[in-house]
């Protein structure tokens, strides 16, 4: 096939990338402002390269013509989660969406492979809309805490080096390594809820000062300047007390003074 035509053929699967990527850490980010806890830590993407497709359609004799059908991974995400909890976290948000379709399911954490791989693989329909029309496509999404990513990206790289044949060796010594990565993921759930509220807390308050200095910001602009200084000593006096009680009351004054200087502009 011309590489002009590849091109044509991948173009909707850049496209469901890119909005997938953006939906998920749209999504991250949502948790994060809202001061909670975002089930998803990392989110990465890519199309699967014509190298790629070529070498797995050969592998799996895969016809041209059939090759969007068969191929269920040309487009691929990969979201990271912290613990093993959040796996299912996401799994649920996923399914739960109008947006996306899920066709199938591997769960490779509940039965690790062969290898020792572990990771949550969702196939799903995706829409999007291009210059052409609208088009379903397939799309792999692999959900895996960051302990699982560590030992699928060291373990793809020596794939990639030694083919099918990695040396038993090194193979042993990557089963040990994925039998201690699921010592780790447990031990780190079981300090889960200790972790959690400490990244709560950090994220409650940089959400807080963000608020605080555009607030702040915004009154330079219209208030008495001496009083703005005074306020912001203020600010500093109990940003370094580091007690989060006393900004979120700090914050509510400065609500209440700068809607005062909102009602006198008005008047
Ligand atoms: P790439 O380069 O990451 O795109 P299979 O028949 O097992 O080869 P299949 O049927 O497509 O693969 O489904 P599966 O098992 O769900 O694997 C899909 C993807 O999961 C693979 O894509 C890898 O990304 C990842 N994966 C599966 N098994 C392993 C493993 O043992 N080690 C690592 N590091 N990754 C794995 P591709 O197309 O094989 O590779």
């Amino acid at each position: 096939m011309e590489l002009q035509m590849w091109k044509e053929i991948l173009c909707p699967y850049d496209l469901a990338v890119d909005e997938l990527i953006l939906k998920f850490t749209h999504m991250r980010e949502e948790y994060r402002k809202a001061g909670k806890y975002s089930p998803i830590e990392q989110i990465d993407g890519r199309v699967k390269s014509i190298s790629s497709i070529l070498d797995k359609m050969q592998r799996k004799k895969i016809n041209i013509n059939e090759v969007e059908t068969e191929l269920e991974d040309i487009a691929g995400i990969r979201i990271t989660c912290q613990f093993v909890e959040d796996i299912e976290r996401v799994v649920a948000i996923i399914k739960d969406r109008s947006d996306m379709e899920v066709k199938s399911i591997k769960d490779y954490v509940t039965t690790a492979k062969d290898s020792g791989y572990r990771s949550y693989h969702m196939i799903i329909y995706y829409t999007v809309h291009t210059i052409y029309g609208e088009q379903k496509i397939q799309a792999e999404i692999q959900v895996r805490t960051l302990a699982m990513n560590f030992w699928a990206t060291v373990e793809h790289s020596l794939q990639y080096k030694y083919k099918e044949n990695i040396p038993e060796h090194i193979s042993d010594k990557l089963m040990n390594a994925a039998d201690a990565l699921v010592v780790l993921d447990n031990e780190m759930s079981a300090v889960r809820d200790e972790i959690m509220d400490a990244q709560n807390s950090f994220r409650k308050k940089a959400n807080l000062v963000s608020e605080i200095l555009t607030t702040m910001q915004n009154l330079y602009k219209v208030a008495n300047k001496h009083e703005v200084i005074k306020i912001q000593d203020e600010f500093y006096k109990i940003y370094q007390q580091g007690n989060l009680e006393q900004l979120m009351h700090f914050n509510k004054q400065l609500d209440i003074i700068a809607e005062g200087y909102r009602a006198q502009s008005l008047s």
